[in-house]
C-alpha cells in the first residue's frame, strides 16, 4: 500500500463515481478508490496514473479505510437504495468515531434522514449531497446541494467548494473551459450547504422533478413544430439555438438543437426520427410529484411531465389506438414564424409555472422538516454545473434577493411582467393545440395553474356542496369567519320529491 495517505476516499466506480475521483485529484487532493469489483478498480486506477492529487486504488473495502486521513472523508456514489445501505454496512465496523460518510448518488430524502440519524447515534457523521451534472459535471463541475450537521460540512467544503461548477458573479453565466488536470478557478462556486440531514437531497429532488418539466416542455414544442408547421428536424434545431440566445439560454434548449442536428450514422437519416418515442425514467420525477400529492402542494407541470413519460410507455396500446380513435382536426393555416414565437412564450410561461411548482414545494418541505432553506442560494447553485442549468436561474436568484420569503414566483413583479407580456401567445398556442389534437400536457396544465392561481374565485364552491350533500361534509360561507362549519339537510335523491 501506498506511504501517503489520502485527502479523500470514494466507493463506487461507475460512471458517476470515476469522473467525480479525477474532479477531485484534478484539484490536488489524493483520492483512495474502491469498488466492488476489483477489476475496475485496477482499469481505472492503470488508466490515470497522472492525476495532481493521485489516486490510490484499495483491493479490499479494509484497505481503502486504512489508506484515507482521519477524520476520513468517504464519499458513496453508488446504486441508490440497498445498495448504498450494503455500502453502509460494511464501512461502519472499519471506520472510527466522528469519521464522515457522504453519500452522493441519488438517494430518496427520507432515506439520508434515516441514514443520518442512524450514523450520528453510533458516533460517526453523514452527509447526504445531491451531485448535479451526470457525467460532465461530475468530471469537470456538478452542482453538489449537501446536507446534515453544519460540523460535517465544514470538513467536506474546501473539496466540494474547489470541485463544483463556478459561475460568473456578475452574470451567472456558467465559466467554461475545464479540461483534464486544468480546473477552472474563480467565479462563484456552485455548491452551498442546503440544511440539515435530508435537505441535499430533497433539494437535488426538486432540481431533477425540474428538470423532467423542463425537458416535456421543450418537447412539447418540438412537437408543435413538427406536427402543426410541419418543419423538419434541422429547421427546428436553427430555431432551438436561436432561442438559446434569449430567456430560454439553457443547457437543455442548447443541447436540443444538437440533437436535432444530428445524423443517424446507419441510415443517413435525422437522428430523432430513428428515436422510438418512450421514455424511460429513474424514479426522481415520480418522487417529486409523489410528494407533491403528499404535502397537498399543486406541482402539475412536473406531474404531467412524469405522467407523459408514462404514456409514452404504453407504445404498443397506442399504436392500437391510433387505428381506432381516428377524430378530423383542422390544419393550421396561419403565420409560421408568428407562431413559432408563440411557442416560444408559451414553453417560457409553462417554465416559469414549473420552477414556481418546484420552489413551492422545497418552502413546503422547509415547514414540514424545519429547514431553513435559502432559495436565493439554491438558484445560484442551479446557475452552473447541472442539467437544469440556465440564464433564467439568475431572474429566480434577483427575484429572492427581492424577497427572501416570496410566497410564489408567479408573485415576483419580474415574472409576473414576464407572464403578462407574454401570455397572450401561450393561450393561442394552448387553443391551436385543443384544435389540432396535439398533445402538450405540460403546457396545457401549466395554464390551467397560473388561471387557478390567479383566480380570486374558484368552483370549489360547489364542490363543497357536493361533498356536503352526499357526505355530510360541511362547508364554510363567504359571509362567516373562516373555520366555522354549516350543513344542509339535503333532500334523500333516491326519494321522489312530491311539489308542495
Ligand atoms: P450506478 O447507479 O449504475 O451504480 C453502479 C455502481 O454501484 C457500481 O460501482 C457498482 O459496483 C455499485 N454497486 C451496486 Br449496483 N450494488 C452494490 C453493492 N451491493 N455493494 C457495493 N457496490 C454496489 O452508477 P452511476 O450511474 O455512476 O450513479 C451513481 C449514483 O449517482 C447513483 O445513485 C445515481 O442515481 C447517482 N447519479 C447518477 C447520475 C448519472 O448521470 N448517471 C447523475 C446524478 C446522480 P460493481 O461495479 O461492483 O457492480
Amino acid at each position: 500500500m501506498s506511504e501517503a495517505k489520502s485527502d479523500i476516499g470514494l466507493v463506487g466506480l461507475a460512471v458517476m463515481g470515476q469522473n467525480l475521483a479525477l474532479n477531485i485529484a484534478d484539484h490536488d487532493f489524493r483520492i483512495s478508490v474502491y469498488n466492488r469489483t476489483t477489476s475496475k478498480t485496477d482499469a481505472f486506477v492503470s488508466e490515470n496514473q497522472d492525476t495532481p492529487g493521485g489516486l490510490f486504488g484499495a483491493q479490499s473495502i479494509e484497505e481503502f479505510v486504512q489508506s484515507i486521513k482521519r477524520p476520513r472523508k468517504i464519499i458513496i456514489l453508488v446504486q441508490a437504495g440497498r445498495a448504498t445501505d450494503a455500502v453502509i454496512e460494511g464501512l461502519l465496523p472499519l471506520l472510527d468515531l466522528d469519521d464522515i460518510i457522504i453519500d452522493g448518488g441519488n438517494a430518496l430524502w427520507t432515506d439520508t434522514i434515516r441514514r443520518e440519524k442512524d450514523l450520528n447515534e453510533k458516533g460517526f457523521r453523514f452527509v447526504g449531497s445531491g451531485v448535479s451534472g451526470g457525467e460532465e459535471g461530475a468530471r469537470f463541475g456538478p452542482s453538489l446541494m449537501p446536507g446534515g450537521k453544519e460540523s460535517a460540512w465544514e470538513e467536506l467544503k474546501p473539496i466540494w467548494e474547489a470541485i463544483a461548477a463556478k459561475v460568473d458573479a456578475e452574470t451567472g453565466k456558467p465559466i467554461e473551459g475545464a479540461a483534464p488536470g486544468r480546473p477552472v478557478t474563480g467565479g462563484v462556486t456552485c455548491t452551498t450547504y442546503i440544511g440539515e440531514n435530508g435537505a441535499g437531497h430533497y433539494v437535488k429532488m426538486i432540481h431533477n422533478g425540474i428538470e423532467y418539466g423542463d425537458m416535456q416542455m421543450i418537447c412539447e414544442a418540438y412537437a408543435l413544430m413538427g406536427k402543426l408547421l410541419g418543419m423538419d428536424p434541422k429547421e427546428m434545431s436553427t430555431v432551438f439555438s436561436d432561442w438559446n440566445q434569449g430567456v430560454l439560454d439553457s443547457f437543455l434548449i442548447e443541447i436540443t438543437a444538437d440533437i436535432l442536428q444530428q445524423r443517424d450514422p446507419a441510415t443517413g437519416q435525422p437522428f430523432v426520427d430513428v428515436v422510438l418515442d418512450t421514455a424511460g425514467q429513474k424514479g426522481t420525477g415520480k418522487w417529486t410529484s409523489v410528494n407533491a400529492l403528499d404535502m397537498g402542494i399543486p406541482a402539475p407541470s412536473i406531474a404531467e411531465a412524469v405522467f407523459a413519460r408514462f404514456l409514452s410507455a404504453i407504445k404498443e396500446e397506442r399504436v392500437e389506438a391510433s387505428k381506432i380513435i381516428q377524430p378530423v382536426f383542422d390544419a393550421f393555416d396561419g403565420d409560421k414564424s408568428a407562431f413559432i414565437e408563440a411557442i416560444h412564450d408559451a414553453l417560457y410561461c409553462s417554465k416559469i409555472c414549473s420552477y414556481a411548482q418546484g420552489f413551492q414545494l422545497m418552502r413546503a418541505a422547509q415547514k414540514e422538516y424545519e429547514w431553513k432553506l435559502d432559495f436565493g442560494a439554491i438558484s445560484m447553485i442551479f446557475r452552473g454545473g447541472c442539467i437544469i442549468r440556465a440564464a433564467f436561474l439568475q431572474k429566480i436568484y434577483e427575484a429572492y434577493q427581492r424577497d427572501s420569503n416570496l410566497a410564489n414566483l408567479l408573485l415576483d413583479p419580474y415574472f409576473n411582467g414576464e407572464i403578462d407580456r407574454c401570455q397572450s401567445n401561450w393561450r393561442k398556442v394552448v387553443a391551436a393545440a385543443a384544435q389540432s389534437g396535439i398533445a402538450i400536457p405540460t403546457f396545457m396544465s401549466s395554464l390551467a395553474y397560473y388561471d387557478s392561481y390567479r383566480s380570486e374565485r374558484l368552483p370549489a364552491n360547489l364542490l363543497q356542496g357536493q361533498r356536503d350533500y352526499f357526505g355530510a361534509h360541511t362547508y364554510e360561507r363567504v359571509d362567516q369567519e373562516r373555520g366555522k362549519s354549516f350543513h344542509i339537510d339535503w333532500p334523500d335523491p333516491n326519494r321522489p320529491q312530491i311539489d308542495a
